[in-house]
């Protein structure tokens, strides 16, 4: 089965809010956001804006009916603002009017008086100035104080990462409706409608059950629309609450870069020592992450760094310690890999500058301490099934890793101006939500009497085709074509009290729920076969292709002749049930745990090509053996695995974000601010299934995708650099990334 979106999407016919048609009573939104990064609010005028063509209402934090805050983990994010501003892009004021054109030209008449305060744009001037989202978290395991005697070799340095824009293709946006007394329909475009729900009971001071939050699609997300979804539909509520009208907002896409939050760009120290064989005894590594302004995500995306500070290696003495410091910039967020991506470039710069300076080779000491089942990851899970040592074996027989090094070798010696660069790219991924009480998720399967099938779950479809593994698992659970399936939308009066679609857990979480409600059904339609049949035991009942089978033949009984007469007898033929991932936990007074239901691993092999004059790479190749588990749907998995990669590489490489001192983000349109496109795209992806990888804990021994193959992106760095390495032998450069052509440039040259 293909992903039935796909033919939809090529044809727009796909349905997005922006496409929606709405009653003319429609009132269309524009956001006004603030001019300066820190700075008191001393007034808001919102007389000149009230009288412009076609404005129905000019809306400030006064007209709030409940309580002004949004926040999630921390209660600290402000809804619209009240006496003070704390980055460019945080909402003021909204402008109701007739036409989105006459919303947004009165916005400009709002006049604001604001009074400038110092500013803050740096995670380490931040920390010092004791500017912090919350305490420190720290992580340690072994003995680190005592562990350093025994290294042969220890290092120390500094690293650095940037922020990345979500750039998905659909801007926020939402669309409320009034209903009856004070109740409300929002379409978001979300990755977690229950939080949408959540926030708005709580700004309107209405109950929740009163709240409906549908979404069918986005338009991409990637943790862009976890946290930052809400603010929009909480607006657009506000505003069909006040004038009881249907209200429409969509970001356009110069303010969405700007308003909203991206991946956190982090600066690290670590210390790292070793043994002469190349074995790694000890790592230290303090994180500064800059959170922005308010905390958004910002201590579980700080969590999730402190869970992946060794990547797939085996490190017996480990203390990370996690900082996050309130900056004035846009409240960063989720992002695909969610923190994950930082600390693993970390490790790995640490491993390569440990490899220079050893002399010990980077590919030798990353192999030689890959995780192995029965050692402990640092937060005191145990390594079970580990396949870290496994991918990388099976990259090496595949791809031939000394033939290729050779060629490289080769070219550079045959080559002046053009060097090749090689490197190794291993990933382990934790998979569940570091909160152990959001890995929960419920499902509703309604059959229809023509025996055609609905199915609810709290999934959001945002391109990543989960909507398509869903119906695969219930296709195959019921044994009847794809094409009787209809994946509702995502509906909070369907399914309560949701988790973000998010963690890569969208299959898994919601996939194992539907089989849940596909079995309790399953078992009342064989009970109810078996009466038909004559047949004393049910067990003998089994359905293939839309018949029923009694004792492996097949009988007249189609399935829709089964439904029908279940339904006559008054069978259920609906059922609602709920999962949660067993024997997880963690313990957040002493870090320890066993916080994931699995990991996934994955190693990939990447050749890049640089012009030395220029200082611009294209990618010749990457190779990749994955570990998918027994993949539930193979093309969807694969494209997972391409586009995590490339966006791995993006951040990596070309994307950098760029902040003025007064707090303004500079690349702040698709002018400046470059992602990879098709011509950067690697001449040859190869990708291969690791076999025979299963796993208890997904739907059919599936693995989680999402997230884990951003990370194989992390190598291109290192690949660059060796190039450069390879035209100067000399190269000194900080671990810093992205790292632009023009970073490569002046570091050659300069
Ligand atoms: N969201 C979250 C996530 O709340 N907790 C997580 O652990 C997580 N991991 C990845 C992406 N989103
Ligand atoms: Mo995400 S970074 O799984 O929303």
């Amino acid at each position: 089965m293909n992903n039935p979106d796909v033919n939809k999407h090529v044809r727009g016919e796909s349905i997005f809010i922006d496409d929606i048609s709405l009653p003319a009573e429609t009132l269309h939104c524009a956001v006004l956001d603030s001019a300066f990064a820190h700075a008191g609010l001393v007034s808001i005028n919102t007389n000149r804006a009230e009288k412009m063509n076609g404005v129905i209402a000019v809306l400030t934090s006064k007209d709030i009916p409940g309580e002004n805050q949004i926040g999630g983990i921390i209660q600290d994010e402000t809804l619209l603002a009240v006496d003070e501003v704390k980055y460019i892009g945080e909402p003021l004021a909204i402008v109701l009017a007739d036409s989105i054109t006459n919303a947004r030209k009165a916005a400009a008449y709002i006049d604001v008086e604001y009074k400038k305060l110092p500013v803050i744009t740096d995670a380490r001037e931040a920390c010092k100035n004791g500017s912090l989202i919350q305490q420190p978290t720290i992580f340690e395991s072994g003995d680190i104080d005592k562990a350093w005697g025994e290294c042969d070799f220890v290092y120390e340095g500094r690293v650095e990462t940037g922020g990345q824009e979500h750039l998905y293709l659909e801007t926020q946006c939402a669309v409320a409706y009034p209903k009856e007394e004070d109740k409300l329909l929002v379409l978001s475009s979300t990755q977690h409608p229950t939080a949408v729900q959540r926030a708005i009971s709580r700004v309107l001071g209405i109950p929740m059950s009163n709240i409906e939050v549908d979404v069918l699609r986005l338009g991409g997300a990637f943790g862009g629309k976890e946290d930052q979804a809400t603010h929009w539909a909480v607006l657009s509520a506000l505003g069909a609450h006040i004038t009881r009208k249907p209200v429409k907002l969509v970001l356009p896409r110069y303010q969405d870069i700007r308003v909203t939050g991206k991946r956190h760009p982090y600066s690290s120290d670590y210390k790292i020592g070793l043994k002469k064989n190349g074995k790694i005894i000890a790592f230290e590594v303090i994180y500064y992450q800059n959170a922005g302004a308010c905390a958004d995500l910002s201590p579980a995306v700080l969590e999730r760094t402190l869970f992946h500070v060794t990547n797939s290696y085996f490190i017996p003495n480990v203390r990370a310690t996690g900082i996050s410091c309130k900056t004035n910039l846009v409240p960063n967020t989720a992002f695909r890999g969610f923190g994950g991506p930082q600390a693993m470039f970390v490790v790995e710069s640490a491993l390569h500058d440990a490899a220079e300076k050893s002399g010990i080779s980077y590919q030798t000491i990353q192999k030689s301490n890959l995780i192995k089942d029965g050692e402990l990851f640092h937060y005191g899970q145990t390594c079970e099934n580990s396949n870290a040592l496994k991918c990388w074996e099976e990259a090496e027989r595949l791809y031939d890793f000394i033939q290729i090094k050779k060629n490289v070798d080769e070219f550079n010696q045959k080559n002046k101006l053009v060097k090749k660069g090689f490197s190794i790219m291993p990933v382990c991924f934790g998979i569940s939500f570091t909160s152990s009480f959001l890995n929960q998720a419920s499902a509703l399967v309604h059959i229809y009497t023509d025996g055609s099938i609905g199915v609810s779950t709290a999934a959001v479809e945002m391109g990543q085709g989960v909507n398509t593994k869903i119906k695969t698992i219930v296709a195959e659970k019921f044994s009847v074509s794809s094409d009787r399936i209809k994946i509702e939308s995502t509906n909070t009066t369907r399914i309560a009290n949701s988790s973000a679609t998010a963690a890569s857990s969208g299959a898994d979480l919601n996939g194992n729920a539907v089989l849940l409600s596909c079995s309790n059904i399953l078992e009342r339609l064989k009970k109810s076969a078996a009466e038909e049949l004559v047949t004393e035991d049910k067990s003998e009942i089994e359905f293939a292709d839309e018949f029923v089978f009694v004792n492996g033949k097949k009988t007249e009984l189609t399935w829709t002749k089964l439904v029908q007469k279940s339904y006559m007898k008054r069978i259920n033929l609906s059922s609602h049930s709920f999962y949660a991932t067993p024997e997880i936990y963690f313990d957040r007074t002493i870090n320890k745990g066993r916080p994931f239901a699995y990991h996934v691993y994955g190693t990939a092999l990447i050749v890049v090509e640089l012009d030395c004059i220029l200082g611009r790479y294209k990618l010749d190749t990457v190779k990749i053996v994955h570990d998918f588990g027994k993949s539930l749907h193979p093309k969807v998995d694969i494209g997972q695995v391409e586009g995590g990669l490339l966006q791995g590489i993006g951040w990596m490489t070309m994307e950098e974000i760029i902040y003025s001192q007064e707090g303004r983000l500079l690349s702040n349109s698709l002018s400046t601010y470059k992602v990879p496109d098709i011509y950067f795209t690697p001449q040859n992806i190869e990708v291969n299934f690791l076999e025979e990888s299963i796993n208890k804990f997904g739907p059919f021994n599936s693995k989680a995708i999402g997230e884990p193959p951003l990370m194989y992106g992390i190598g291109v760095y290192f690949a660059i650099r060796n190039a450069m390495k390879a035209y100067k032998k000399n190269l000194v450069m900080d671990y810093s990334a992205p790292l632009t052509p023009e970073k490569v440039l002046m570091n050659l040259f300069m």
